[in-house]
């Protein structure tokens, strides 16, 4: 039987990927990069630097920036998110994430988050959600982000729980690729397509049951 579940934030529990394509369309319109949705793709579960770096590499005639300037551009987009997050509410959870942390609750599992975000604990503060963590891993508490398996060992870590006792829930092909490398039960939200790795996939968070991803943990 599991012993913790690990959750990703941004396009599992809340759709903050939303508000992340926002304010990096806003910083690279500034810079005169042609940014798309597809692209954005590409960011999610990614670190802000990292984001920020393939940002610029989309265009070859930008001209390279120093680390110094390119801290102040990513600082600019997160003053544009944290605008824009300033609206997230309980109303911002996706569905049936609310019922599973209450069924990992009464089973008496330990609840961790494993996020690339520096803003992730505000995040779970607005959707008053904090309770249910008992540990939050976000991008303050790890060296290597995601594909690193780094962000979901550290909370095992400090659950004192062993990896393959851990199920972890990913929205990002990244994260799946931490996941797996942690050796880790990794549970896919999205299409088949963007995450073939996973060990479990469901279209849409509505369909995360536990009963079912405990059957399928166990198989
Ligand atoms: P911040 P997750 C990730 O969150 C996002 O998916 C990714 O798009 C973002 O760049 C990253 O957090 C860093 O976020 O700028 O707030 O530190 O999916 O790992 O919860
Ligand atoms: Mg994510």
């Amino acid at each position: 039987y599991p012993q913790a579940f690990i959750y990703d934030l941004d396009g599992v529990i809340t759709d903050t990927a939303e508000f992340h394509f926002f304010a990096w369309k806003k910083l690279a319109e500034e810079l005169g990069i042609f940014f798309d949705r597809q692209f954005n793709e590409q960011l999610k579960g990614i670190s802000r630097m990292d984001s920020l770096d393939r940002i610029l590499n989309l265009d070859p005639s930008i001209p390279a920036f120093s680390l110094e300037e390119k801290e102040k551009l990513a600082t600019r987009k997160n003053e544009y998110y944290l605008e824009l997050i300033e609206a997230v509410d309980p109303s911002h959870i996706l569905p049936g994430i609310e019922a599973l942390l209450i069924e990992n609750k009464k089973a008496n599992l330990k609840v961790a988050l494993g996020s690339a975000s520096k803003n992730a604990p505000a995040i779970l503060d607005k959707l008053g959600l904090t309770g249910y963590f008992d540990y939050i891993v976000d991008a303050s508490k790890v060296k290597r982000g995601k594909p690193d398996p780094e962000t979901f060992t550290t909370a095992a870590d400090a659950l004192g729980i062993a990896y393959w006792d851990c199920i972890g829930i990913e929205d990002a092909a990244a994260g799946i690729e931490a996941l797996n490398k942690a050796k880790m039960f990794s549970v896919g939200v999205g299409d088949a397509a963007h995450l073939p790795h996973a060990d479990y996939l469901v279209g849409n968070t509505s369909e995360l049951v536990f009963e079912k991803i405990i059957e399928q943990y166990q198989k």
